[in-house]
């Protein structure tokens, strides 16, 4: 069961879901080994029973949903129960427990016993209960998440004992981390339980090509559980539900006359993002099955100069995002999803980067029916030290990019791969590392490009050279020459064409942004004020138009919105390079972004 495809667990004629979010029940272990639960074995007896518990929302980070602090910032195991029944029809199928993802560590009980355990904030994890069930009662589930970070996690961190008796007491440590987010935790997104048949559908991989005005698709079904006589129909439906080609083979390829291409917003007049959705029905003797897998017709190709959709240049304005808002923390929350995608089709934005890790899939099904391309990015942030780049590191970095590849494959949004942000490589040891995880990547899936983030210069760089399309994060005028806005653009074009000299592919501008504080404002402009970030942003946009019809194909400003950070005396609660506050509400260089969006996407 641990290879298994993963499907995202869709309703079906043959299959039933049930969200078993809600308040929790939760506790901290607080002990100074933060070891109790595991020694008193929580997971054996009803969490009250251990204790105070208080209610927790799942899905939520747990840190800012209380008035402690020592809770806010907690560093080990919290433990979370619930309870849940099945009905009694569900014996006859096979009882899945998914959870989207749960930062960082967890491990999972039913009915005392343990079931799963995964290592990995943002990604989903299942397991099939059917001999832990109690189908006749009340089924505990009891969950223990730890927001440890060690040296070979994604993101990485270090556990800081301070030994200086004089400052600090007995047993007292920090956790280090070198990325710009606070480390939210807790089960962050949904948790479901769901049936499939017996004998079921394992997973789908589809993979699309153009040739005139046909639709390529070349499909691969794995089924699950055994049975030797199988039969098996796959349909591409139509966005209105119409079979538009059908096949009886498990692996194939089937054309999609004047087929309708997935385009990303603004890059065609109608239809834009057109989905197809494969239906797959799987039949034995033990029964049938049936899975719906929405798809996308369109190619992505990287030339020299150009990222070409469907053969055509396309060109990424927009935005890096963190999943991250108030209360909530990174808890999944269909409000601010819906919300930020209103934000977004306001900007006039075409694709946004899942900085620094992968998003929920609830998410990334809004930029694949929405036409939001997305730079899709691993939780590789903070690679900033050559102990991360042990063999446990690597193996470890392997393992994430197979579940991203499995998870999200299947999506016409995702355009790139990117398996770091801005990792330490300067060092010798970062060239077989990267060259490893990106070769790694483009064996699960040869399609797309792969890229990391960069934030050095072209030179003395040991993994760019293996990359397909370049990224670069910059800020000219704020971590240097801070103020100075007038070198902006002379600094942007010395350092892109230092660039192309090196490497001849196209480039694009990851992250660029100034810290601004909503309402604070100074004429002439200075540091953290409105005025600034817009004259700052508007600097780096003439640069660019220099370069945009030429090797530049894409410009997203840090960051879509103000997201909270770990205490530090250079964020004012937060990092405030949001064009949004927050809350979400813009500031001026909001508008100033939706301006130039706009008109970028009327010359296309
Ligand atoms: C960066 C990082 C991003 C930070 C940003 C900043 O280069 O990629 O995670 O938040 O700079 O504001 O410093």
């Amino acid at each position: 069961a641990a290879a298994s495809g993963m499907l995202y667990p869709r309703f079906s004629e043959t299959r039933t879901i049930i969200e078993i979010n809600g308040m929790w029940k939760f506790r901290a272990d607080m002990s100074p080994t933060r070891n109790e639960g595991f020694l008193k074995k929580w997971y054996t007896q009803p969490l009250s029973q251990t204790g105070d518990v208080i209610p927790m929302p799942v899905p939520a980070s747990y840190n800012d949903i209380t008035q402690d602090r020592k809770l806010r910032d907690f560093i080990g195991w919290v433990w979370y129960e619930t309870e849940f029944f099945v009905p009694v029809e569900w014996q006859q199928k096979r009882v899945v427990l998914r959870f989207d993802s749960a930062h960082y560590n967890t491990m999972v009980w039913v009915n005392s016993k343990e079931v799963l355990s995964h290592v990995g904030g943002h990604l989903p994890f299942e397991v099939q209960l059917n001999s832990s069930l109690d189908i006749n009662g009340v089924n505990r589930l009891t969950v223990a998440v730890n927001n440890t970070l060690t040296p070979s996690t994604l993101p990485p961190g270090t556990i800081h004992y301070m030994k200086d008796t004089n400052r600090y007491p007995a047993g007292y440590f920090v956790q280090d981390i070198s990325f710009d987010f606070f480390n939210y935790a807790g089960i962050h997104r949904s948790v479901k339980l769901y049936t499939t048949p017996i004998f079921f559908i394992d997973d789908i991989t589809i993979v699309t090509d153009v040739k005139g005005s046909d639709g390529i698709v070349d499909y691969s079904i794995i089924g699950g559980g055994s049975s030797n006589d199988t039969t098996i129909v796959v349909e591409v439906l139509d966005a209105d539900g119409i079979p538009v080609a059908t096949s009886i083979k498990q692996n194939g390829q089937m054309i999609i006359r004047n087929v309708n291409l997935w385009w990303p917003f603004g890059m065609s007049k109608k239809p834009t993002a057109y989905m197809y959705t494969l239906k797959v029905v799987l039949k034995s003797s033990a029964g049938r099955d049936v899975y719906r897998q929405p798809f996308g017709v369109r190619t992505v190709k990287v030339t020299s100069t150009q990222l070409l959709i469907n053969n055509k240049p396309f060109y990424c304005h927009g935005v890096p995002k963190h999943e991250d808002s108030d209360i909530r923390g990174k808890g999944l929350d269909y409000a601010l999803i819906a919300k930020d995608f209103n934000l977004l089709k306001w900007l006039g934005a075409t694709c946004i980067r899942t900085s620094h890790y992968p998003y929920a899939e609830e998410i990334m099904d809004q930029c694949d029916q929405q036409g939001i391309a997305v730079i899709d990015e691993s939780p590789g942030v903070g690679i900033t030290s050559v102990h991360n780049f042990g063999n446990a590191s690597l193996t470890h970095h392997l393992e994430v990019m197979n579940e991203m590849v499995r998870r999200d494959k299947n999506r016409p949004a995702v355009i790139i791969w990117s398996v770091a942000n801005e990792p330490l490589v300067t060092v010798p040891q970062a060239e077989h590392y990267f060259k490893s995880v990106i070769m790694h990547t483009k064996n699960l899936d040869p399609t797309r490009p792969v890229t990391f983030v960069a934030a050095v210069g072209p030179n003395g760089d040991y993994a760019t050279k293996y990359v397909d399309i370049l990224c670069i994060n910059r800020y000219f005028a704020w971590y240097s020459d801070c103020g100075h806005t007038e070198l902006i653009q002379k600094q942007v074009e010395y350092d892109m064409n230092k660039w192309r000299e090196h490497h001849n592919i196209p480039i694009i501008v990851t992250e660029y942004g100034a810290d601004t504080v909503a309402g604070l404002h100074q004429s002439p402009s200075f540091v953290f004020t409105e005025e600034y970030q817009v004259e700052f942003l508007s600097e780096y946009h003439a640069a660019f138009d220099k370069m945009r019809k030429k090797f530049l194909v894409g410009e997203m400003v840090w960051n879509f919105a103000d997201f909270m950070t770990k205490e530090d005396i250079t964020r004012v609660v937060g990092n405030r390079k949001g064009l949004f506050t927050r809350q979400r509400q813009p500031k001026m260089s909001a508008h100033l972004l939706k301006k130039r969006y706009e008109s970028i996407m009327n010359e296309t």
